[in-house]
């Protein structure tokens, strides 16, 4: 009786340790242990601007491999562009500029998105037209400025104003 319970459990442990491998991949940890080389941009695209709108906004996924600040962007489709944020002003939603850049941890992605950190492109040259591409430079506190490209999709909900 007493031996047949310990069997079980020897059992139920067996099979937590082999289930854990199989959900928990070892290219994860592999790709989390090594930092990447140089500064890495994913998921890129700006809003496109219909009706006339003569502001738009820019998203795109960042990982710094050392700590960093990305201190500000410029195009040249738009007179400047500015970091923006979303923040709740009393019961409404405004986007501000945000103070001194976007913090940026060694190894760790950050996710410009509708409805948090943007890039704000201001008095756009001419309108965004989906399928075109808006050639971005971000600039950093520590690394190098890089060139990015940002193609143009249409977003369903317009960005707040
Ligand atoms: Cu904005």
């Amino acid at each position: 009786m007493m031996l047949k319970n310990v069997l079980a459990l020897a059992f139920a442990f067996a099979l937590a340790a082999c289930g854990a491998p199989s959900t928990d991949p070892t290219p994860a940890a592999a790709t989390a242990a090594e930092a990447p080389a140089a500064l890495q941009v994913s998921d890129a695209w700006a809003s496109a601007t219909p009706g006339g709108a003569t502001v738009s906004a820019g998203y795109f996924t960042i990982t710094s491999p050392i700590e960093d600040r990305l201190v500000s962007a410029s195009s040249p489709r738009a007179a400047r562009v500015e970091i923006h944020e979303m923040a709740m002003d009393g019961d409404v939603m405004r986007m501000r500029a945000v103070d001194g850049g976007v913090e940026l941890n060694a190894g760790e992605s950050v996710t410009l998105a509708p409805g948090g950190i943007h890039l704000m492109f201001m008095d756009v040259t001419s309108p965004f037209g989906e399928g075109e591409s808006v050639p971005v430079t971000l600039t950093f506190e520590q690394a190098d400025a890089i060139d990015v490209v940002l193609p143009v999709r249409r977003r369903a909900e317009q960005h707040g104003r």
